[in-house]
Order: structure tokens, then sequence, then C-alpha cells
């Protein structure tokens, strides 16, 4: 946590796969996402952007012509006052894959988070900025929350606690077609915990009855746990607008932590690597997902293409050759498959070479761990 907050913000306006057509060079200056208090100081810029705006708006509302001179005996007009600006941060949490990731992508209205229906999809915080004329959403995706087995486990639940921290409001997501268990006790108890106001999304809509909603809505909202309760499907996106005025409402007033035009701001690498993941996640299934990893070691421009390669991690050796499939089958797939994915967002042409590699017990070492997440900026 105190990482984050001491991170200076770089935005990226852009999808963050556009970035893929930037120079290496500029990677380094590439950052994660930046603390919420961090970035309330470092804000002026975007103080700025207001300003000019409100000063724009009023040179419009009186033109010259429209000054009449003033009476003596008349009352002065009570002037219109511009409603302040709110902006806060947002933090989605919940169970793995009951669609934290598809609701933040939803909001944006493009993928910035990869999507698998395999549980512990996210490993590490995805932020997602959405601005509109009454200020600024800044979206949290997190891990799921779930019991840590590996160091690994541990790093994605850390970042779980400092995201419910260092919010305004939470955002608890449940998957309206799975049975109550001991998990979703503890994802209960852990909320808590935080005494900031909490939403719940009853999510997956689309899959059932919208009677099936009723018993959930009945007895989360005997709890008391949260403030407001949405029966949605982050898939279809519908309820969106009614569920971001709502979350306005319960925003503070205060000014852009972001330029306006901002949507993300992910490393270029780490980007890569989770594109890979994905197509690894949808095509592997049991153990294999949990123990893959991606390493990207060069982006370089080479006679006008993205030369880019990367190393998929797997534990066991039988994990290694399920991904590479029968002559290399499945491995050709996923390269083909993220390779276009990359291409159609940077419209650049890129080579993507992989190569899978044991290491054993990676989810445990402290040398990986820390390669994994200086992808994402931290170390940076
Ligand atoms: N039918 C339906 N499927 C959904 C909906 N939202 C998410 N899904 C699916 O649920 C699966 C999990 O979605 P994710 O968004 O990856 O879930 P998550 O909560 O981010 O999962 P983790 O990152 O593992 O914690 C994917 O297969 C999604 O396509 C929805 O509203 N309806
Ligand atoms: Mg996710």
């Amino acid at each position: 946590m105190s990482e984050r907050k001491k991170s200076t913000a770089k935005t990226v306006s852009e999808s963050p796969l556009e970035e893929l057509s930037r120079p290496p060079a500029d990677e380094t200056s590439q950052v994660k996402a930046p603390a919420k208090r961090a970035v309330k100081k470092a804000s002026q810029a975007t103080g700025e952007e207001k300003a000019k705006k409100s000063v724009k708006k009023s040179v419009k509302k009186s033109p010259p012509e429209e000054k009449a001179p003033a009476k003596k005996t008349t009352k002065k007009a009570p002037r219109k006052k511009k409603p302040s600006l709110k902006s806060g941060f947002v933090s989605l949490v919940g169970r793995p894959n009951v669609g934290k990731s598809t609701l933040l992508n939803a909001f944006l209205g493009q993928k910035v988070a990869i999507v698998s229906d395999k549980p512990q999809t996210t490993r590490n915080q995805i932020l997602g900025v959405k601005t509109c004329e009454k200020g600024q959403i800044v979206f949290l995706d997190n891990p799921g929350i779930h019991r840590p087995l590996h160091r690994l486990n541990h790093e994605m639940m850390d970042q779980v606690y400092a995201a419910l921290e260092d919010c305004d409001l939470i955002l608890f997501l449940v998957d309206v077609t799975e049975e109550w268990g001991k998990g979703d006790d503890f994802s209960l108890e852990v909320l808590r915990r935080y005494k900031q106001p909490k939403f719940l999304i009853i999510n997956k809509l689309d899959k059932v009855n919208k009677s099936r909603a009723l018993p959930l809505i009945a007895k989360f909202a005997q709890m008391g746990i949260f403030q407001e309760i949405f029966p949605l499907s982050a898939q279809r996106g519908d309820n969106l607008e009614l569920l971001e005025a709502k979350i306005y409402d319960y925003l503070p007033e205060g000014p852009l932590f972001y330029p306006s035009d901002t949507v993300t701001v992910l490393k270029r690498k780490f980007v890569i690597s989770e594109t890979v993941r994905e197509k690894i996640l949808w095509y592997t299934r049991e153990e294999v997902p949990y123990g893959v990893a991606v390493m990207v070691n060069t982006v370089e421009k080479r006679e006008g293409m993205l030369y880019l390669q990367a190393d998929i991690l797997v534990e066991r050796d039988n994990h290694r050759k399920i991904i590479i499939g029968r002559r290399g089958s499945l491995l050709a797939r996923i390269g083909k498959e993220a390779r276009e994915e990359m291409e159609s967002m940077t419209g650049q042409k890129i080579y993507l070479e992989l190569r899978v590699k044991v290491e054993e017990r990676w989810r445990d070492s402290d040398g990986i761990l820390a390669a994994l997440s200086q992808q994402m900026g931290e170390d940076e």
C-alpha cells in the first residue's frame, strides 16, 4: 500500500494495448495505479483544467450585449451556482469469478481487465477511470477474495485489503447463480471491517429468472451492511447508468484525479503478459490456469513490426506439455489469438514469440514474484 501511495501518475488516455505501439524506450515512464491520497495532492493540472472550463462557461453565459444597465431599484437575479465536481475511488471486490472485471470493462466501455471463466483470473489491481460532467470515478478492480495458500495469493489478498482501505465506496459483487458458502461468509466478515458505504451488486442476472434475486435481496437487506442493492448483468451492461448515478450520490466533492480522457494506467509489458495469460486461461483447466504466469522479456521494433518475446511459466512438466499441445497446436493457437488481439488494438504488425518454461513453485518464489510485479510497475 505504501508503495502505491508513493507513485506518481503518468496517465494513459488510450486503450492500454495501444500503448504497445509506443517505442519501448519510454517503458520506464509507465506507472501503476497511484494511490488515492497521493493523486489527490497531485491533481493540480486537472484543477487548472476545471478552472479553464468554468471560465469558458462564464464567458458564454454573459456576453457583453446581455449586460443590462444597472438599475438601482432592480434586485439582482440570483446566479445559478455551478454544481461542484465529485470524484472518488470505488473498489470492486467479491469472491473470484463473480464478474468484477467484466463490470469494470462494461463501465469503461472497453476492455481493460482480462476476463475468464476460471477463478483468480485477476492477480493485480487494475485501475479504470470514468469521467463525465458530474466528475470522475476511479474504479479499482481487484483479485477475488479467497483463502491464500501461496505467497502469490497472499500478495493478491494484500491488494484487496489495500483497495478496501483506500477507497470512498465499495462495490461488493455476488454471483446470483452460486450457492452461498463459507468463502462468502468470510468475504462479508472482511467487508464489515471497513466503514465506507457499500453497495451490493447481484450479478449475472441474465442467467436466471429475475425472481431468483428476490430472496438474496431480502437476505442482504436484513444484514444492514449495504446502503444500496443492485441486481444486474455486467455482461449485458444493463442497469449501469442507474448504478453510476447512485455512485455519484456517495462520492465526495473534489477535483478530477486524472485528465478527463484517461481510461487506465498500465505498463506495456503487463498488458502483453495479461493478454497471453487470458488466452491460456481460456484453453486450459483444473490446476493449469492457477500455476501459469507470463514473463515478457523483449519488446522491440524490428523491421517495421513489433517483436515481442515472452516466457510462459508453469510449475510442472505435464502442464508444459498441456500448454504446448499436440505438435505445438495449443501454443500456436494461444499465440495467434493474443497476437491478433494486440494487433487489432495497436493497428501494428506484431511478431509474438512464446516459450514454455517449467519453474517449480514459482508462486512461492520471491525472485519470480518480484520480477512479475515489476512488469506491473511496482518497483519503478
Ligand atoms: N452470464 C454472465 N456471465 C458473466 C457476467 N459477468 C461475468 N460473467 C462471466 O463470469 C466469468 C468471470 O468473470 P470475471 O469478470 O473474470 O470475474 P472476476 O470476478 O473478475 O473474477 P476473478 O478475477 O477471478 O476474481 C466470465 O466467464 C464472465 O464472462 C454476467 O453478467 N452474466
Ligand atoms: Mg477479475
